[in-house]
């Protein structure tokens, strides 16, 4: 990075020269389109109670190191509603019909960052009001810094519904219309008082409620991509059993899994990889994956590609050796059986929690019998979490169904976790072990979307003997890591 270039870039623009940035060529061709977006809107309002306004904000920046921001994930409410992917912005979709002072009429606005080649150069290109309405087709776009002077008067709405207000969101002095400044303005036009969750007006509840119903439910349009990123995630699984070796790190499983993705067109995980080899298994969001070498161990791989916004939730665990030790498989095999108890719950109409219990009760039974537990009540000791959660635009996707329904997408995710220093044999220490699928709800059943992955033992150890183009590819030792001797 370069601090200088802000100066020079002052002087050429001072010296009368324009700095814009092209459109972009050779841009993936299924993203979603602005009809979906617009579709979801309307689905929205139909669900919206009269005379009320909706409003979404986009998720705050944030800091990664000084100057530098995280990549910025957009609020996955925004991308659903609107399909703006960037930060600083606001929609407004009202249940009727509004009538401006001027004549307009208007359903929903959107307040978007405003162009400026300056901020391009460096953090990437807007879209701006043009594109706003050019590619995701609002009627009414504007600057961020218009909504200051909107003559939109919420005193007349019944209900305004908005989700929580994000903490610590960041007011630059530099930008007087950026996400802290729009949540100022929006709380000051609309009168919400500091303790608003006592008045019935202003409803956060409803936000999520309205929002669960609809995300929930895939549309084709979200399975196209949803399908793709489960797909995407089991081939970096079997990529990756193809190479894993037990000299290799955490860290570079994690790679090959990211890359496999990215090779696919994943922009992002989902969430942080997890990749456990031995005992690291047991620590349930593992994110450091610092163990350098695998060993013998069992490898626990939670890994979840994001495919324009939508984001699997693939575990495999595997023997980095090749072959499941007796224990390992025991172990295994019981996570197994669980899973499929619970598949064979799931269709519309079923019971959520009916699947937890079958899944429960073979896990208690087998510790049971292998000796590892004295008491069936004490099988949340080895199973501490749950089966199972929506996957989409959130990898623990919105939603408060408690019975199945027709295109839903959850994910089926037993787990057997044994730490060292168990109350049990130690031969177990150590084995932890989580199988997670992705099913998509169906009239009479389920479809394994996540099924191009092995999950039987004797596939996994076939799939880990297959040959890997990785198994020939090496980098130089480095330099830097030679021992000096002082
Ligand atoms: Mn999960």
């Amino acid at each position: 990075m370069n601090k200088n270039l802000p100066h020079i870039l002052s002087i050429l623009i001072v010296l009368g020269f324009t700095l814009t940035l092209s459109a972009q060529d050779d841009l993936p061709t299924d993203y979603l389109s602005k009809e979906f977006h617009a579709g979801r809107r309307d689905a929205l309002r139909k669900l919206m109670p009269d005379n009320s306004v909706f409003v979404v904000m986009a998720y705050p920046t944030r800091t990664f190191s000084n100057d530098i921001d995280y990549f910025y994930h957009q609020n996955p409410d925004m991308y659903y509603f609107s399909g703006y992917k960037e930060p600083q912005s606001l929609l407004l979709i009202f249940k009727e019909e509004q009538k401006g002072t001027d004549g307009s009429v208007y359903k929903e606005i959107l307040y978007v960052q405003k162009k400026d080649p300056r901020a391009e150069q460096w953090t990437g290109r807007r879209l701006g009001t043009d594109g706003a309405k050019e590619k995701l087709g609002f009627s009414y776009a504007y600057n961020g810094e218009d909504f200051k002077n909107t003559k939109i008067d919420f005193s007349k709405f019944d209900k305004i519904i908005f989700d929580e207000f994000p903490e610590d969101v960041p007011n630059s002095s530099r930008d007087n219309a950026d996400l802290a400044d729009l949540i100022e303005q929006f709380k000051s036009k609309a009168n919400i008082p500091a303790d608003y969750t006592k008045d019935k007006r202003y409803d956060t509840r409803l936000f999520r409620d309205l929002t669960g119903k609809l995300r929930e439910i895939k549309t084709p349009e979200e399975m196209d991509l949803l399908r793709k990123a489960v797909e995407i995630s089991c081939r970096g699984q079997n990529e990756v059993m193809k190479a894993v070796h037990p000299g290799m790190s955490e860290l570079e499983v994690q790679g090959l899994h990211e890359y496999v993705h990215k090779k696919y067109g994943a922009e992002e995980v989902g969430y942080g990889s997890i990749v456990g080899a031995g005992a690291n298994g047991c620590v349930l969001h593992y994110m450091e994956n610092t163990k350098t070498k695998i060993g013998t161990e069992m490898l626990l791989m939670d890994v979840g590609a994001e495919y324009h916004g939508y984001t699997a939730d693939v575990t495999r665990t595997v023997p980095a050796n090749g072959k499941f030790s007796p224990e390992q498989k025991l172990v295994y095999n019981l996570v197994y059986e669980a899973q499929e108890a619970a598949f064979k719950i799931l269709k519309d109409g079923a019971k959520w929690s009916d699947a937890s219990k079958a899944a429960r009760d073979i896990i208690a039974e087998g510790l049971l019998t292998l000796g590892i537990i004295k008491d069936k009540n004490e099988v949340g000791t080895y199973y501490p979490h749950g089966l199972s959660h929506h996957i989409g635009l959130d990898v623990h996707d919105r939603g408060f169904s408690q019975t199945l329904k027709k295109d839903m997408v959850i994910t089926i995710e037993p787990g057997i976790y044994i730490p060292p220093n168990s109350n049990c044999d130690k031969k177990w220490w150590g084995i932890a072990v989580r199988i997670e699928d992705d099913a998509l709800i169906t009239e009479k059943g389920y479809e394994l979307l996540s099924a191009f992955a092995p999950r039987k033992v004797e596939d996994i150890e076939k799939m880990i003997a297959e040959k890997s183009a990785l198994d020939n590819f090496t980098v130089p030792k480095l330099k830097s890591a030679e021992k000096k001797a002082f």
